[in-house]
């Protein structure tokens, strides 16, 4: 094939994998297989770069558009839709389409949902997009190709064949939930602008002087209809779409034929149901005429057609007053600002409480006491005040402040800024929560941590539902969950709600809950972070709760899936005296867990030295540090007691790193964190390999290569280079940047200077000899 053929053919391919991820939400080859393509295109690009054309997947994100946004007058207006807000408004225009028709014949009308996002025209000329508008006043818009190029779901170039040369499509950018709150979150983070909706966010993007912006951001363009179309399409609306499916832009996927009106209000209804779970925001449901003849026998009033029309669903954000802001004791401590509303109506229910997150939400936020505010509930997330009214403020408002006592437990709250693990000793500062220090003192944590301990997929204790635990706990029959387990008939019976059968009932449930697998205990420990799965990961992993109670963070993250914050969070939750406490009455009190006496087969997998090193957080030095580090010791403790001579012989280790590796070395409680891992590898039976050279001892010096130069006067240089030989060395006559180490006596001239120049590390001949008495 020519380059040519061959980069025709992985733009073919390329294009209708994207079509097959982005369009039909379906893909046919995994993420790494359609980045492999895609780097095989980008680098026969870049060998013939005059074969790059604009149409190339690898040509979605250009250069910034000078000048902003150019006008756009669209040929064919963008219109505007008629609202329609109950069944009999629906009635009524349904009636008055057969009026205009004149027929009293059951209509067909094509339903779809009314995405919350952008109207955007995209025109395509032989099959290429060639300029993309937004709707502006529905006359003019503006030119906002370069951004709607890195928005994946919108093809550069049609797929198949058949289209109109001439093309416009319609529809709307929008983006769904979840890379909204991806990107909230990440912007919340690092204190970036936080987006109100959806919506919003998908205004901004697309607004975006710099198109490298809006690639970064998760859009996507869903197709609803044509502006210039210089061919003849199909009579039919929903064949039409269907059409524009196949050559490669999405459609709705809940898009719909239905006959008579009764069949589009059952339509509404249906999909009102299913709103909350929908993946995007939807404002009501477009209802069309199918017929294009019957559109334009009907044609227009003023901006909107006669032929359709968009029924609203409740608005998603209303404004309320905030009335006061409690503060409530999650399960960890966590006291988090709960915003007292004026109840009002929002996403389709009465709203009269909402998230306001932590403090810093409110300092972002600006929130005072006595603030209009604006109050999003959509999907199913609980409702957000998301935007303060500061123009409706008339002084009155009052600041937020933090409580220095729990208003649970009145024991102090303390202020824990959060951090973000990076690899290493890496750490980002991520905000601050607030947190009650009472413990399981507070009866708000205890409550909640008795809650989840008896949930099913935790203890699974029948018969104690959260009403009962809180007598329990408010009647102080209950300190700890340990003291489930010294319950009476008589304690539960002075309990509301229960008689004699189901008093014992619940007491015998408690009793059948002594004898338990590891992993549902460990999931009802209520580990910050750790569910069901983690939970299993770590039972399965580690066999017994003594290994999980004792596992060091480097354990943990051998374990599948377990990453840096969580690691911390079950060493943190482990160290805690309380809890150690609690785990410890649990057990005197006759919990059988179901243990193994092994870790297991994965775990076990080999150790080395090298893979302790790594993780050992030592500056400069990365995986192949580790490696060269490693093969050049026995033992831990060979490798904890070296000194700069002996690290000056560790082949291709650089300045940076011995001095990093000695710097570590002075520090006590590094080496004493590494013996400790090591101890952990022996104690836990981990196959721990710390032999030296695992390329063979006999060989250490396999693959390097060593230059004499100069007089050696302990030993006469074919001595030496019998001596290097035996380790495994090519001893080299000349230097040259493969040389690994140059052994220079005195009168060594330039093969000496061309190796300081080039960086190799130079051994004197006492070093030498002290190095070749070491292998000894
Ligand atoms: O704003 C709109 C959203 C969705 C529309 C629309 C639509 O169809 C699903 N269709 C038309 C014809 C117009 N606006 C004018």
């Amino acid at each position: 094939m020519t380059p040519e053929q061959q980069i025709s053919a992985l733009r073919e391919q390329l294009q209708q994998h994207a079509y097959r991820y982005y369009v039909l939400d379906d893909p046919t080859v995994t993420d790494a297989e359609y980045d492999r393509l895609y780097r095989d295109l980008e680098a026969l690009e870049q060998q013939h770069p005059e074969l790059i054309s604009e149409d190339s997947p690898t040509q979605r994100v250009g250069a910034k558009p000078s000048g902003g946004f150019a006008e756009v007058v669209h040929e064919v207006p963008m219109l505007s839709l008629s609202n329609q807000f109950s069944p009999e408004d629906v009635a009524a225009f349904y009636r008055r389409a057969q009026d205009g028709l004149e027929t009293r014949d059951e209509l067909t009308v094509t339903a779809e949902p009314k995405l919350d996002g952008l109207a955007v025209s995209i025109l395509y000329e032989k099959g290429v997009l060639v300029r993309a508008a937004t709707r502006g006043d529905g006359a003019t818009g503006e030119d906002i190709t370069a951004n709607v190029r890195t928005i994946q779901s919108v093809p550069l170039k049609l797929l198949g064949s058949g289209w109109p040369e001439r093309l416009e499509v319609r529809g709307e950018v929008y983006m769904p939930r979840a890379g909204f709150e991806a990107l909230n979150e990440h912007a919340r983070a690092t204190g970036q602008k936080v987006f109100v909706n959806p919506r919003n966010a998908a205004a901004g993007s697309l607004r975006q002087l710099d198109p490298q912006i809006t690639a970064s951001r998760p859009l996507t363009f869903c197709c609803y209809g044509t502006g210039v179309v210089s061919d003849d399409l199909p009579d039919s609306y929903f064949e039409t779409l269907n059409l524009i499916n196949s050559w490669g832009l999405k459609i709705s996927s809940e898009i719909a034929q239905v006959t008579g009106v009764e069949a589009c209000n059952d339509y509404i209804a249906r999909l009102g149901a299913k709103r909350d779970s929908l993946p995007f925001d939807i404002d009501g449901v477009v209802l069309k005429l199918d017929s294009r003849e019957a559109q334009e026998q009907l044609g227009f009033r003023a901006r909107d057609p006669r032929w359709a029309t968009a029924y609203k669903y409740p608005a998603q954000e209303e404004i309320t007053q905030l009335r006061d802001v409690d503060f409530q004791v999650g399960r960890t401590g966590a006291v988090t600002p709960v915003a007292r509303l004026e109840p009002v109506f929002v996403g389709g229910v009465t709203v009269s409480n909402a998230t306001l997150h932590n403090m810093d939400e409110i300092a972002r936020l600006d929130a005072r006491i006595g603030d209009w505010v604006v109050i999003r509930r959509a999907g199913d997330v609980i409702p957000q005040v998301v935007k303060v009214v500061t123009d409706r403020r008339d002084g009155s408002e009052l600041p937020v402040h933090a409580p220095e006592q729990c208003p649970v437990c009145g024991a102090d709250v303390e202020r824990v800024e959060l951090v973000k693990r990076g690899k290493g000793v890496e750490q980002r500062q991520q905000g601050s929560i607030y947190r009650c220090v009472g413990r399981l003192g507070c009866s708000a944590q205890l409550k909640q941590a008795l809650i989840h301990f008896v949930s099913r997929k935790a203890m699974d204790i029948d018969g104690l539902g959260d009403k009962a635990v809180e007598q329990l706990v408010d009647r102080e029959l209950i300190k700890s969950p340990a003291d489930l387990f010294k319950l009476t008939v008589e304690q539960v019976l002075s309990l509301e709600g229960y008689a004699e059968l189901s008093a014992q009932n619940l007491i015998d449930a408690i009793a059948g809950a002594k004898s338990i697998s590891l992993a549902r205990f460990v999931y009802a420990m209520g580990i910050p972070e750790v569910g069901e799965e983690t939970a299993r990961t770590l039972a399965n992993s580690l066999g017994t709760l003594d290994r999980i109670r004792r596992a060091q963070v480097r354990t943990l993250l051998r374990l599948p899936d377990i990453g840096l914050e969580v690691a911390h969070e079950i060493t943190h939750f482990m160290s805690d005296v309380h809890n150690q406490n609690v785990l410890d009455q649990l057990l005197e009190l006759g919990i059988e867990l179901e243990e193994s006496d092994s870790i297991s087969a994965k775990l076990q997998a080999s150790v080395s030295l090298a893979d302790l090193l790594e993780g050992a957080n030592i500056s400069a030095v990365a995986a192949t540090g580790a490696k060269n580090l490693a093969s050049h010791f026995v033992t831990l403790d060979e490798f904890l007691s070296a000194d700069g001579a002996q690290l000056s012989m560790v082949p291709k280790l650089s300045s940076r790193a011995i001095e990093a590796v000695l710097q570590v070395l002075q520090d006590a409680e590094w080496v004493a964190e590494q013996k400790a891992f090591e101890a952990q590898l022996i104690d836990f039976g981990m196959h721990w390999t710390s032999e030296k050279h695992s390329n063979g001892a006999e060989d250490p010096l396999e693959g390097q290569t060593w230059v004499l130069t100069g007089t050696l006067e302990s030993m006469g240089r074919s001595d030496a280079k019998n001596r290097l030989q035996a380790l495994g060395a090519k001893v080299a006559g000349s230097v040259s940047a493969n040389t690994d180490v140059v052994v220079a006596g005195p009168g060594a001239g330039s093969k000496l200077a061309k190796a300081e120049q080039l960086g190799i590390r130079v051994l004197d001949e006492a070093q030498f000899l002290q190095f070749l008495n070491e292998q000894e």
